[in-house]
């Protein structure tokens, strides 16, 4: 069993901090769980655009107040406590705190480090490296 609380990651590399948001990882590819679960806490009056071309994100808020807008259509949904939205389309959107919001964040395939967004909004694709056979 994995037991880890929020407060032992601070400082160390699973605390990812932009000028947006700081990403506390609690679970990451190594721990081989098949996703990374993140608490994420978002400054308020900030604006992000994301576009996790490579992944799926579920995200849960537990505090705040914002809102997220799905591009290009620009439909755009209140988030606030209780509330939950799940990028299964690999959705392009922008991610708006209005007050400081902390959500719970799922990603599938797992982040596996300190991956922050590129200038498209995007995390990097982690390629598997697959081992076969035994060393020569
Ligand atoms: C909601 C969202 O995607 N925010 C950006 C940070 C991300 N959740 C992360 O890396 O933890």
């Amino acid at each position: 069993m994995i037991v880890r609380s929020v407060a032992e990651l601070l400082g160390t590399d699973q605390d990812v901090a932009t000028p947006n948001w700081v990403s506390r990882r609690l679970l990451l590819k190594r721990d081989g769980m098949g996703f990374s679960l993140h608490e994420t806490t978002v400054f308020p009056g900030t604006e992000t655009y994301i576009w996790y071309k490579h992944h799926l994100e579920a995200v849960f808020c537990v505090e705040g107040q914002g809102e997220v807008q799905v591009l290009p259509e620009g439909r755009t949904y209140r988030i606030e406590p209780g509330v939950m939205y799940a990028l299964d389309q690999h959705d392009k959107h922008y991610l708006r705190a209005k007050t400081k919001m902390r959500l719970v964040c799922v990603f599938n395939p797992p982040l596996t480090g300190r991956e922050v967004h590129d200038e498209e909004g995007t995390y990097p694709v982690v390629e598997e490296m697959t081992v076969t056979g035994s060393p020569a």
